[in-house]
């Protein structure tokens, strides 16, 4: 997500940090470099002049040259102009007067439409609303086959009744009314390209069904085609915003840069992956944080208080001060974090975390292998793993079929988890105070 640009940043900053202050010419050039990184990025030529004017404005004004910290200054206007970029506020879903609200999603074929809208029912379940998913795809004949399965893994209801999508609609709204349920989420066909028999359908069901929200599904590795087509659906389909899908494949981040500023639309939700969990709402100010390396700490203790058990990650707490924390917890930590998502995504949302790290392959067997070790150990080398002499090492090699090689950079990587571990759970309020300093 967003790599191409890391990259850039990383360099473009690293570099302004060794200068002291700011000459007009110090900031042209950082300005030609960031705009050079941007387009490089895929971000759409109206994005990207403008952005580079209102850096320059405020770069060569008295912002920067009265300040101390030159480069800080500069970084936190990247930040800023890149939040408002990536849509400034984040954005929400309309709340009707009166329940249910209904969620058209549209979107060309493969853009993500399907799988996003089990992922928003799970969300919006996650957040107390309860959903129902209606499969009014009838064009795809397996379209309604794949929405009652992903459905079923989200544990939310589909309703297909009908033969004619403004029909089905219609009766899911029904449906939903009769259950109860507060949210009713309509996937809808799509086609290769924006053409006039979809756009005609699509308008029939909006009518029909008078959405609270409709949302239009991107595929971000489309890049700038992305934001061409959701200029073509916004001229036939009132649309309220948009779900970025595949953020996970999408090195650049073209797309994401361009479509709030190319279409007025703000990006709503993004998807990160293949799995159910892999949706989150779209921060605009947690991107821009992402993409300039300062991570992400606020989704990553969201994504931590969702997953953690919380007795348990008090009881882990609890030990970490006491010095207590054992590789026992260790081993029960590192099986919780797994919940929480590839570990690659958790690390890039990781303030302060060494570029080499960030693209280190993090391989899941490598977990696997952890594990092993662990589970080859003594109660009390798990207690005090200081106990661990060669003969120990050998036997724990053996017993975890690796060698001692591994098992020594495992007892490394335990003692930087434990370090972890200190500011995590120490830290919540501490990372929010950071945040707030940092001005998100
Ligand atoms: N990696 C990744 N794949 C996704 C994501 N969202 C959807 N996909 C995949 O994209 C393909 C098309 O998705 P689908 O929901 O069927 O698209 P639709 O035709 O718009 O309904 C499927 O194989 C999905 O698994 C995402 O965020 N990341
Ligand atoms: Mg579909």
């Amino acid at each position: 997500m967003f790599d191409t640009l890391q990259d850039r940043f990383d360099g473009i900053f690293r570099r302004l940090r060794s200068r002291g202050r700011l000459s007009e010419a110090d900031v042209d050039e950082v300005a030609r470099e960031i705009r050079l990184a941007l387009l490089e990025a895929d971000a759409n030529v109206r994005v990207v002049k403008p952005f580079i004017t209102r850096l320059k404005a405020r770069a060569t004004g008295a912002e920067v040259a009265q300040s101390l910290g030159p480069a800080q200054q500069v970084i936190k206007i990247v930040h800023e102009e890149l939040t408002t970029t990536l849509g400034g506020d984040v954005a929400k879903l309309t709340t009707p007067s009166r329940p249910p609200a209904v969620i058209l999603l549209v979107g060309l074929q493969g853009a993500g439409k399907t799988t996003a809208a089990a992922k928003l029912a799970r969300y919006l379940e996650g957040q107390g609303r309860t959903a129902l998913l209606v499969a009014a795809d009838l064009q795809r004949p397996a379209a309604v086959e794949q929405l009652r399965v992903l459905g079923d893994q989200a544990h939310v209801p589909v309703s297909s009744d009908g033969t004619d999508p403004v029909a089905v609609a219609e009766a899911g709204i029904r449906e939903a009314e009769r259950l109860g349920r507060t949210v009713v989420i309509v996937d809808t066909a799509g086609r290769l390209h924006v053409d006039g028999a979809l756009m005609d359908e699509l308008t029939r069901v909006a009518v029909a069904v008078s959405p609270t929200d409709t949302l239009l599904t991107l595929d971000a590795m489309t890049g700038q085609e992305a934001v061409a087509v959701a200029s073509e659906f916004a001229a036939h389909v009132p649309l309220s915003g948009v779900v970025l899908t595949k953020l996970d494949g999408d090195a650049r981040g073209g797309a994401a840069l361009s479509v709030k500023e190319v279409t007025g639309l703000p990006i709503v939700f993004a998807s990160v992956g293949e799995k159910l969990d892999d949706f989150e709402p779209f921060y605009p100010d947690r991107m821009a944080s992402r993409i300039l390396g300062m991570g992400d700490v606020l989704t990553l203790i969201e994504k931590a208080e969702a997953v953690f058990d919380a007795d348990q990650a008090k009881a882990a707490e609890a030990k970490l001060r006491s010095g207590q924390f054992t590789l026992d917890d260790f081993l029960d930590q590192m099986r919780q974090m797994r919940k929480m998502g590839p570990l690659q995504s958790i690390v890039g949302m990781m303030p302060g975390v060494p570029k080499e790290l960030r693209d280190a392959e993090l391989d899941e067997r490598e977990l696997a292998r952890v594990e092993a070790i662990i589970c080859s150990m003594t109660p009390a080398e798990r207690r005090d793993p200081s106990i661990i002499n060669g003969s120990r090492r050998a036997r724990i090699a053996k017993g975890s079929g690796t060698s001692s090689a591994a098992v020594n950079a495992m007892l490394k990587q335990f003692k930087m988890v434990q370090q972890m571990m200190r500011t995590m759970t120490g830290g919540g309020s501490k990372h929010r105070r950071r945040a707030a300093r940092l001005g998100r």
